[in-house]
């Protein structure tokens, strides 16, 4: 595979000092990658974003980046680098291992008073600051808070934020944000007060977490917006009488007659068994300097400790401001203040020039490679070795596909070969149809920059690709009850059964069967570092924890020997023939089968009903919806995995794309209409 193609040209300045790992979602036109800094072996995610298909959000971008750098603050996302280039923009950011807030509140339906408490006073806090430093974020949503290692949130994507040159008591007039979430103010097109704004759309987030769904819904934009103008909303029984005075106080139409940020920070339903007003001030002020992290990269750098200071107080957003947070990062969680020594390879200082011998090591930087390399230079790489891909390691081999149940390969492709199915409209035009399954290839669409990266595979496909196999279910159009599906212990959900017996809980379940969901079907949730560190464990297959060597650090070549010596060929036709296995996951649905082909059977004959185009790659179904003008609105992977305990078959979904609600309503009811 070429090491560097066009759209990848750009990318050299990112590879010297990051490992880029798989796409891990996607934001507009922006691409997220995971990734880890070479010298501190520090995780990151990468935002990566071309600027041609930014087009008009060019700005929207320099924004964010601008805010981001005078923004640091505990429950905000680190911005530690930025990289520009002619053509693409790359911002590296802290990676938060338990993705968004919204996954979580629909992995578990809705969230108690108790844990809304614990997450609402961390968003209070966050806003606070972003008040505090004259910004209005206007864009507050679920899907717009990440959960970080220690499950605290962080709040992301300031594209659309704003500072108002007066300050903040001066009027806005763009209406922006997610129209759900906006206040009334701002959908009428009436000039408004940013920080007014987004305290209703906190309170639209509160009631998100306790309710599990938004108080404010539908398909029609102007019904909706009356709805919103309105103000008008259901309680549902469930809520406390203090939740619903706080909703009420939030979601006031009159935005004067809202509560602000400063008295939520003391409000008694915030202050509820925490008997104190939400911390709301920076942990680490830009300002403060740690003399630890100084020493560490000043020995790396070979420079004075004052020059290293003046060089990290420039706050440059490059790779020292990177490597400074990074650090600082590592402290801040009880790591060793270390970064990578020397190299042996290659005589330059990694922290000045990046790290030279990275190229020679890397293999290719495709959609789902990844880099392995520097394995072991450092102590916790052994531990959680990352995201070693299947695929990258699967040499072209003809592998059996379902069968529909029988387990006997009946038809041979290649693995390695993503095969596209769909039926969207711009796939339709001048194209030949597979009558037997009204399924069609997507391979004649313009290549966008989302899918320009499989071309190559594409050629290969016209030889390998088939029509998923089909089974006789695939006429039956209406849902049907889920009564199958089981759930992990700790989700406290009983098979088949509504969950909680109370009239509320039964009062929410048949608002849910009546929008055809199926309340025993329970998705849990998954973050996408387990994800990694589950495949980690599929090809070592141990309970992933590896010995330590007795060295902190050692060669990028002995990291490459490891790579190769757990990717013994036994062990590579164990990923190779069958699904991954994995342990049971907040974004994983179990269902009570034990045979993955015939899942995966199950899904493939529901998708075209429900017009999802596919593309499949072995047992994960990249999947996406378009709309009447050819443009994609949803994309989003299943993938059948094997669950370990209980030894069931289950399925992983993860949204790349669209509107998080009508993700979780099409999830839900391809999986409850799939008799899985
Ligand atoms: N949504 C608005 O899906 C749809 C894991 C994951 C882990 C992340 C760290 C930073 C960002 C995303 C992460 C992430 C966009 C990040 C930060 C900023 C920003 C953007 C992303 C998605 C994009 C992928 C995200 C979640 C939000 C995962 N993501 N899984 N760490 O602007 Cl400031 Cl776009």
């Amino acid at each position: 595979m070429p090491v560097e193609r066009t759209e990848h040209r750009g990318a050299t300045e990112l590879h010297k000092y990051y490992e880029v790992y798989e796409t891990i979602g996607s934001g507009g036109f922006a691409k997220v990658k995971l990734g880890r800094h070479i010298l501190t072996g520090e995780k990151v995610a990468i935002k990566i974003m071309n600027k041609k298909d930014l087009g008009d959000d060019l700005p929207r971008v320099k924004v964010e980046i601008e805010a981001m750098k005078n923004l640091s603050h505990q429950h905000i996302c680190r911005l530690y680098h930025v990289i520009e280039t002619p053509t693409q923009i790359f911002m590296v950011l802290e990676y938060c291992p338990g993705g968004e807030l919204f996954d979580y509140i629909i992995a578990k339906d809705r969230l108690s008073e108790q844990e809304t408490r614990v997450f609402f006073r961390q968003i209070v806090s966050a806003m606070a600051y972003v008040h505090s430093q004259g910004y209005a974020h206007r864009d507050l949503k679920p899907e717009n808070l990440l959960i970080d290692e220690d499950h605290n949130l962080k709040l992301i994507d300031f594209g659309l934020c704003a500072k108002p040159k007066g300050g903040l008591g001066y009027e806005l007039m763009t209406c922006c944000g997610s129209p759900a979430y906006a206040a009334p103010e701002l959908i009428q097109g009436k000039a408004y007060i940013g920080s007014e704004a987004d305290v209703w759309s906190m309170g639209v987030l509160l009631f998100a977490l306790l309710c599990g769904y938004l108080p404010f819904d539908d398909d029609n934009c102007m019904v909706l917006y009356k709805k919103i103008t309105r103000g008008k909303y259901d309680n549902p029984q469930w809520l406390s009488t203090g939740s619903i005075m706080l909703l009420n106080q939030m979601m006031q139409v009159e935005p004067k007659r809202r509560l602000a940020v400063r008295h939520l920070l003391e409000h008694p339903w915030v202050m509820k068994d925490y008997n104190s007003p939400v911390e709301w001030y920076s942990r680490q002020p830009l300002g403060h300097i740690d003399e630890d992290c100084i020493t560490e990269m000043a020995v790396n750098m070979k420079r004075s400790r004052e020059s290293t200071t003046a060089l990290v107080k420039e706050w440059r957003y490059d790779q020292t401001t990177a490597t400074y947070l990074l650090l600082l990062s590592k402290k801040q969680r009880g790591r060793p203040v270390r970064l990578r020594p020397e190299p042996t390879v290659c005589e330059v200082s990694p922290l000045h020039q990046g790290l030279q011998t990275r190229e020679a090591l890397h293999f290719s930087e495709d959609e789902d490679a990844v880099i392995v390399g520097s394995l072991d230079f450092c102590s916790d790489y052994i531990d959680d070795c990352p995201w070693l891909s299947v695929q990258e390691y699967t040499p072209q081999r003809v592998r059996g596909r379902p069968d529909g149940g029988t387990n006997k390969d009946t038809r041979l492709t290649s693995p390695s070969v993503e095969k596209r199915y769909g039926h969207s409209p711009s796939a339709e035009r001048g194209r030949t149809t597979t009558p037997q399954h009204q399924q069609k290839r997507v391979k004649d669409q313009e290549p966008t920059s989302e899918n320009k990266e499989n071309i190559a595979d594409e050629k290969e496909a016209e030889h390998f690709a088939l029509p998923p196999p089909r089974t006789p279910m695939s006429n039956k159009k209406s849902a049907r009850p889920n009564k199958n599906v089981l759930t992990t212990p700790n989700q406290n959900i009983s098979v088949g059964t509504p969950k909680g017996g109370d009239s509320a809980s039964k009062e929410h379940n048949k608002k849910r069967v009546a929008e055809n969901k199926d309340p025993a079907l329970e998705i849990l949730a998954f973050s996408p570092e387990r994800r990694s560190r589950s495949l980690d464990m599929a090809v070592t297959g141990d309970s992933g924890k590896k010995k330590r060597g007795g060295k902190m650090f050692g060669s990028l070549e002995r990291g490459l020997d490891k790579v190769i010596t757990m990717l013994t060929p036994s062990k590579r036709r164990a990923l190779r023939d069958g699904p991954r296995k994995i342990k049971a996951q907040y974004n994983v649905t179990l269902t009570n089968q034990t045979n993955p082909d015939q899942v995966l059977n199950q899904i493939l004959s529901i998708l075209p009903e429900k017009n999802v185009d596919f593309t499949q790659k072995g047992y994960t179904l990249k999947c996406q919806t378009w709309d009447d003008f050819g443009k994609v609105t949803m994309a989003f992977e299943l993938e059948v995995c094997l669950l370990q305990r209980p030894e069931v078959v289950g399925i992983r979904r993860q949204r790349l794309k669209g509107d998080a609600w009508v993700y979780k309503h099409l999830v839900e009811n391809i999986l409850s209409t799939s008799r899985i």
